[in-house]
């Protein structure tokens, strides 16, 4: 039985240091506890060339300190070659790691098993012509970055090089999974026999990565099995959306800050009308000071505020006010539909005001 600890996108930034090498340290721990004879590391491991100038060091003193009988193996993404300016990556040495950064592909074959390395690169209209010779031991893995033609993902990548993939390409020679890095939600498919997985970025990257941060354990003997595994230090994306209060300050959070954890990222989505935007400026600050620590980031963002100075003092805006109140639904949906009600009675109110004037 053969082991592979596969990880991805774990983009090692300067100036998260701390947060980043404490998941590539968790990383480590799982490839050694798991016995695995490889650690694949599938592309976008620094999150730009400056970051890598700066923190191969301490990549290379943790691979250094992987038991004997685990290799490791590095392909470049695009985020490797980011600001790179006229430096050349093949120049890079992340040893003892062994780093492929200039494609198509390089293959790494022992009697059991083929590592067939893909570094990022914006098309691969050549395969045919890889003179990969065939295989000979009984398995083949690629490891690659990009994205595969034909498969659903979700969670854009939009601003991302698309990089695309045909999966002829690792039919053609042979391979039985291709190990991928790219797309940082996780994602397995089989396409004609040929299992493509990704096991979405080590850790949180930008907004919008929700759910666990995992790697895949692949472990090989008669048959081949995938196992995610979650990489709790690498908290978790959090997005918590907050109607706020009419004057423009928050609502408590209530028992959900229990749930933070030390390393995640969480945004409050505030929304609706208010009536002075220093009010909630100052609430926000307040909650930064008092919360801010508790968690990795902590961020407010205001894309459903409207800001209507004035409109809690207009008659017709008060007499609806007051009923309103009165009607408060004790939680749930009603709740939120409540809210929504007042937002738009007092838009409302300001279309009328307006055509008076
Ligand atoms: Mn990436």
């Amino acid at each position: 039985m053969m082991r592979i600890l596969h990880c991805a996108d774990l983009h090692l930034s300067a100036e998260e240091a701390d947060y980043c090498l404490g998941v590539l340290d968790e990383i480590v721990a799982m490839a050694a506890s798991n016995r695995c004879g490889w650690l694949l590391f599938a592309g976008d491991l620094f999150d730009t060339y400056p970051d890598l100038e700066k923190l191969k060091g301490e990549f290379r003193k943790r691979m250094a300190g992987l038991p004997q009988g685990c290799r490791a193996l590095v392909i470049a993404g695009n985020h490797d070659r980011l600001r790179m300016g006229a430096k050349r990556l093949s120049a890079v040495d992340l040893e003892p790691a062994a780093f492929v950064a200039d494609g198509p592909f390089e293959l790494f074959a022992d009697e059991a098993l083929e590592l067939v390395a893909i570094p990022f690169a914006p098309a691969h209209a050549d395969y045919l012509e890889w003179n990969l010779p065939p295989r000979k031991a009984p398995l083949r893995i690629a490891v690659a970055h990009g994205s595969i033609a034909g498969m659903h993902y979700t969670g854009g990548d939009e601003e991302e090089e698309p990089g695309v993939m045909d999966p002829d390409l690792f039919v053609r020679h042979g391979i039985r999974l291709a190990a991928l890095g790219h797309i940082h939600a996780s994602r397995t498919e089989v396409i004609e026999g040929v299992t493509f997985s990704y096991p979405g970025s080590a850790r949180v990257w930008r907004r919008g990565e929700s759910g666990a941060r995992r790697v895949n354990l692949i472990e090989a003997g008669e048959s081949l099995s995938l196992s995610a595994l979650t990489l709790a230090s690498a908290g978790q994306y959090r997005r918590v959306e907050l109607p706020l209060n009419l004057d423009g300050s928050l609502p408590p959070l209530g028992p959900l800050v229990e749930e933070w954890g030390k390393a995640d990222w969480v945004e409050i989505a505030a929304s609706g009308v208010i009536e002075d935007e220093r009010v909630l400026a100052a609430s926000e600050a307040e909650l930064k000071r008092r919360q801010g620590a508790r968690v990795r980031r902590l961020e407010l963002t205001r894309e459903g505020v409207l800001t209507l100075e004035g409109i809690a003092t207009q008659p017709v805006a008060k007499r609806f006010l007051e009923r309103w109140k009165a009607r408060e639904p004790s939680g749930g949906e009603e709740r939120t539909v409540w809210l929504k009600a007042r937002e738009l009675a007092l838009l409302k109110v300001k279309e009328l005001l307006e055509a008076r004037q």
